[in-house]
């Protein structure tokens, strides 16, 4: 087997890459899907994902930091202290400095942290300003969506593997979708009929626990585009638990209000 030359190599990379970033653009533009070899969070969909994604870069970035600093404290005393550089080891028990430094800053780096992290807990439990709500039960293994201000309720299995058609994706199609309008903040009441279930959508940073007799009460804010938004069940629930996925597309005004006509004919409660 002969290696391809040098030159050729990096135009191969070029051009996957190339591939890749018309793939990513091609995709997230119509729907927040994992990626292949993603790195980091799937793109933040709405103002409490932006919090959520602005927190947790804050704290990669403290987390690094704290690693980094305990590494090179590692290697300096691996170093310094080693039998052969410091052959009489100190005595040395206490050193008021250290232990008042030791306190003082971690407790400074929890109270940086805290800050937003409260800020963001408290936006997500204002549920007063929302437009629209739906309630959502978990089952074993399959979501039901109910609309209680429309009268409609259905439920949303997966699309098996074998009737996978077009554009839908591999464990995450599912043949009834919950339909929202584009650009509004929808009060989701999540509750169970069996075992718990977790309904997760990472684009839009929404994942509340689905509970037998105990409403959960979260919320979502869906941006002004038109999109498909796709989660998973998320706490495990049986031998079906990874064959229970969420989509949540986004139409604008107009389609919505079509889907919601022929919804309340096919759906009616
Ligand atoms: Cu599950």
């Amino acid at each position: 087997m002969t290696l391809p030359s040098g030159k050729s190599i990096f135009s191969a990379i070029a051009r996957f890459a190339g591939l890749s970033a018309i793939l990513f653009v091609s995709q997230t533009a119509f729907a927040a899907a994992p990626e292949p070899w993603q790195i980091g969070l799937q793109p933040a969909a709405g103002s409490i994902a932006e919090k959520a994604t602005s927190l947790h870069n804050l704290l990669l970035i403290i987390i690094t930091a704290i690693s980094l600093f305990v590494l090179a404290l590692l290697v300096y005393v691996c170093l310094r202290f080693r039998e052969k550089a410091n052959p009489v080891a100190s005595k040395t028990s206490h050193n008021a400095v250290i232990e008042v430094l030791w306190t003082v800053v971690p407790v400074l780096i929890l109270v940086v942290i805290a800050v937003p992290s409260f800020r963001l807990l408290y936006y997500l439990d204002q549920t007063k300003d929302t437009d629209m709500v739906i309630k959502v039960t978990g089952n074993q293994w399959y979501w039901n969506y109910e609309y209680p201000d429309e009268q409609i309720g259905f439920d949303s299995y997966m699309i098996d593997d074998e009737d996978i058609t077009g554009d839908q994706i591999r464990l995450l199609s599912v043949d009834n979708e919950m339909v929202v309008p584009a650009g509004t903040r929808i009060k989701l009441l999540v509750t169970g009929n069996d075992v718990m279930h977790s309904f997760f959508v990472p684009s839009l940073a929404v994942q509340i626990y689905s509970i037998a007799g105990r409403v959960n009460e979260a919320w979502i804010d869906v941006p002004n585009e038109p999109k498909v938004y796709y989660g998973q069940c998320n706490q495990i629930c049986g031998v079906n638990h990874a064959y229970m996925p969420i989509v949540v597309r986004a139409l604008p005004q107009d389609e919505y209000d079509a889907w919601l006509a022929s919804a309340r004919e096919e759906f009616a409660l």
